[in-house]
């Protein structure tokens, strides 16, 4: 009895292991809410320290994690080297932050509630490995609300970025609404000279901070919700070019936050959004996209993904209209041919929602991530997944042999089993089928 007690608990631990872990390739933590990535490449390991969103209606956020990787495709979680109680001077609010690493020694700057002076301050912690243990290097804020009087909002002094140029001189970028910055001593404690401003087109918050080749590049959280956009220079004071939206807001929250960084010769963007079962504006996380520069140095337009850096993306061909695929359009779903965007019509066969044993799974939107085709009134739609157990079963399908050619799929309802996924006048629709060409209309092939 012990034993068959210990094989279900193993199989369950599978089980969730299997669901909350393998399946998706973004986000790429799925067991916690992540938010604000900063990355850091330190002997050949890529580090990810990420923000830890744990409320629902508002910003609770009291730690930041930190994860490794090799691949950037495997990820170590290194537990959670700094927490907001780590700074005396502090209250709450563990927002964006970002790590870097200066002769011998790794700097966290965070921004955080100040306790005493009304409104969020920027900090640093220090320490002699990347994963910690990290300690407040000062004991008081670095900058403080007071310190800046451009306007008049509590919360212009978060966010900060910090760069250190190959000639060993470090710049800190920060701000919401304006964006400001210091040349940082050598110390990396301190700073000299006045906080400066910069101007950049319908700048929110998120400045980040990197150069490539002789290039220097100021991305940020444009507008409301955010877009990610940038600016370029050739020193890393500005002045700076205004270039463009590099990647778009999507329906799954707000703000978005990224970093820029290249491991291992390969350039990658990583951001946030909402993807996750029930994740939204309070309940963000971290996603990884590979991305190339343009020829000329500009950065391409970056799509959000739910395959990420090495999920695989999969097509659904019709049997008796095989020029045409299903993809997603204004939220509906169709049959189309010449899909395009292209993406429209590319999807992530997961593990079904609702039961992720073999030959079960759910339809996720590549090109939406978090949105999942499922049936409603025998019709279809693309939604964001809400995490009920109505939804979830709604979303998952069973794989069996083509009805019309058994060499091709069908795909059964996994709650209303007697219907299967056919299209008719090109529309997806939650069918019983009978007659031949009912059967063609829900045969499909899984393509690349
Ligand atoms: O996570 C709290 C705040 O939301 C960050 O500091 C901003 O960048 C935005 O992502």
């Amino acid at each position: 009895m012990r034993l068959v007690l210990k094989v279900l608990a193993t199989t369950l631990i599978i089980t969730l292991l299997f669901t909350f872990v393998c399946y998706a390739d973004n986000p790429i933590v799925e067991n916690i809410y992540t938010a604000d990535p900063a990355a850091m490449v330190y002997n050949g390991t890529c580090y990810l320290y990420t923000g830890h969103d744990e409320g629902s209606t508002g910003y609770v956020m009291n730690n930041w994690k930190c994860y490794s990787s090799t691949d950037m495709v495997n990820w170590t979680d290194r537990g959670t080297p700094l927490a907001v109680s780590a700074f005396s001077w502090a209250k709450g609010d563990a927002w964006a932050s970002q790590v870097v690493y200066k002769d011998g020694k790794f700097y966290w700057y965070i921004c955080a509630e100040h306790k005493s002076i009304s409104g969020k301050a920027i900090g640093v912690a220090v320490s002699a490995s990347p994963t910690g243990p990290f300690t407040d290097a000062l004991g008081y804020a670095l900058i403080t609300n007071d310190m800046t009087t451009q306007t008049d909002i509590s919360w212009d002094d978060i966010d900060p970025t910090v760069f250190v140029d190959s000639d060993g001189q470090t710049y800190m970028y920060w701000g919401n609404t304006v964006c400001k910055y210091v040349k940082l001593n050598s110390d990396m404690i301190s700073y000299s000279g006045s906080i400066n401003t910069v101007t950049l087109p319908s700048f929110t918050e998120a400045p980040w901070l990197h150069k490539y080749g002789s290039t220097y590049y100021l991305s940020y959280a444009y507008g409301w919700p955010e877009q990610i956009a940038y600016a370029t220079s050739s020193s890393p004071t500005g002045p700076w070019t205004y270039r463009g939206i590099i990647m778009p807001a999507t329906g799954t929250c707000s703000t978005n936050h990224q970093a820029i960084i290249e491991f291992n010769g390969q350039p990658y963007f990583i951001y946030h959004n909402g993807s996750l079962p029930a994740g939204g504006d309070y309940k963000r996380s971290v996603c990884i996209e590979k991305f190339n520069y343009n020829a000329d140095g500009t950065l391409p337009a970056i799509a959000q993904t739910s395959t990420g850096v090495d999920g695989v993306k999969n097509r659904l061909q019709s049997y008796n209209f095989p020029t045409m695929f299903v993809r997603h359009s204004n939220y509906d779903a169709r049959i189309d041919a010449d899909v395009d965007p292209f993406m429209d019509s590319q999807w992530q066969l997961v593990p079904g929602l609702a039961n992720s044993a073999a030959d079960y799974i759910s339809f996720q939107s590549v090109n939406y991530p978090g949105y999942y085709l499922r049936h409603y009134n025998y019709d279809f739609a693309l939604e964001k997944y809400d995490g009920t157990s109505n939804f979830a079963e709604d979303a998952t399908f069973k794989k069996v042999a083509g009805l019309k050619d058994s060499a091709w799929t069908s795909f059964q309802s996994y709650n209303f089993p007697s219907r299967y996924i056919r299209h008719s006048n090109y529309l997806l629709k939650l069918d019983p089928i009978s007659s031949d060409s009912e059967k063609q209309d829900a045969t499909f092939k899984i393509t690349n």
